[in-house]
């Protein structure tokens, strides 16, 4: 088997998203912590890993790959026999369209603005931008409605087996779910609710947190 070393703050919902992958295929791999609170995502050594000084990057027996997609299908199919992926073409289609919507449409206004601004911002003595934070909460909103449009929640985002899909929301939505706009972003996705009650209990997700 290869070896596998992954660069990335244990908190980074991306991160947690291929620390998953790895705890679903029962796969060994070192977690090499990058300090994204100092900037060290924008070092000279981890940029000629990842030029773009975002993490993960994972390294594959000496060889970089970053984005969290290509990691994350690379890796279902490298070391768990696509277990993560669904068979059914349209399946597949609507499992990259919410890692896409999550990527695309969730992120920014979730981490960036709303966990940024409510968990992070007050850790360090700032105060909270209330105005950011407000106009963040309906593009969140917006965002979990598609996916609550596209996803079957029984009790996974697409139907009865676990998908990337699954593993890309729940790192977002769990620092949501910290935050106390969690009712306001969650309110109009009963659905998603109960996915999230769900899917949280996952023992792969829990150990991530740890
Ligand atoms: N497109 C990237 C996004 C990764 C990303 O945004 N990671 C965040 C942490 S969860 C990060 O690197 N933040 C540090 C920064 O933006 O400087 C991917 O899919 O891997």
């Amino acid at each position: 088997m290869a070896n596998f070393v992954l660069y990335g703050p244990a908190l980074s919902t991306y991160v947690r998203t291929v620390r998953m992958i790895f705890t679903e295929a029962n796969t060994p791999y070192e977690l090499k912590p990058v300090d994204i609170f100092t900037g060290e995502q924008n070092s000279p050594d981890y940029l000629a890993k990842h030029p773009f000084g975002k993490v993960p990057t994972l390294e594959i027996d000496g060889q970089y790959l970053y984005e969290t997609c290509a990691i994350a299908e690379y890796l279902d199919a490298a070391v768990n026999n696509n277990g993560l992926t669904p068979d059914d073409l349209m399946a597949q289609a609507h499992m990259r369209q919410i890692m896409a919507i999550v990527d695309s449409y969730l992120y920014p206004p979730a981490i960036t603005t709303i966990t940024i601004q409510r968990l992070i911002v007050p850790s360090r003595g700032g105060q909270t931008d209330e105005a950011a934070v407000a106009a963040a909460v309906p593009k969140v909103q917006t965002a979990l409605k598609a996916i609550e449009a596209i996803a079957a929640c029984s009790p996974y985002l697409l139907g009865a087996e676990l998908t990337l899909a699954d593993l890309y929301l729940l790192p977002v939505v769990l620092y949501l779910s910290n935050t106390p706009d969690w009712e306001a972003v969650i309110s109009e996705t009963p659905q998603l609710k109960a996915w999230w009650e769900t899917a949280s209990q996952l023992p792969s997700f829990k150990q991530v947190l740890k």
